[in-house]
């Protein structure tokens, strides 16, 4: 049988991981997440499908994408998180785990990042432990789909 397949979307800005903020964001750039992230998905038996993009419009084609053929989203929307209609409305016609995710831990930044419009409608939210949080995101998306 094949494994069960996990999207996990990074939105506006990751490309620029590991290149400033690094008090903020932390060291690692997004490849480096990705191959760690590899290996745990491997230890977990699952597939995973790493992307990002700096386009709305592409991260809710995403969505809608990883709701019909995926087995769980974990999703780090950046910037769109505090804005993104769009992205609660694709999330919301989800019926499949979804993990918001942030490097930062946003309740500890400006008032206008302690608003998610997403969180309402997710599985779950893990933010504040910076890179390690997506190791921490996909090891409980193996719970959840796997139970
Ligand atoms: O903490 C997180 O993961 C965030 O989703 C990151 C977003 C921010 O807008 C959210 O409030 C919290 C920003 C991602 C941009 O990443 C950069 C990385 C390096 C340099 C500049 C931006």
């Amino acid at each position: 049988m094949s494994n069960p397949k996990i999207m996990v979307v990074n939105g506006p800005n990751m490309n620029l991981l590991g290149t400033r903020e690094p008090e903020i964001y932390g060291s690692d750039t997004l490849a480096n997440i990705e191959n760690r992230l590899s290996q745990c998905a491997h230890d977990h038996a699952l597939d995973i499908d790493f992307r990002q993009s700096n386009y709305e419009g592409e991260l809710v084609t995403w969505v809608q994408e990883a709701c019909q053929s995926f087995s769980g989203i974990i999703i780090n929307p950046a910037a769109y998180t505090h804005t993104s209609v769009a992205i609660l409305d694709a999330l919301k016609a989800c019926k499949i785990p979804v993990i918001e995710l942030h490097l930062s831990n946003p309740y500890a930044r400006e008032r206008f990042r302690r608003r998610s419009l997403i969180s309402p409608v997710v599985t779950g939210v893990i933010c504040g432990f910076g890179a390690q949080g997506y190791e921490l995101a996909l090891t409980t998306m193996a719970k959840l789909v796997k139970g």
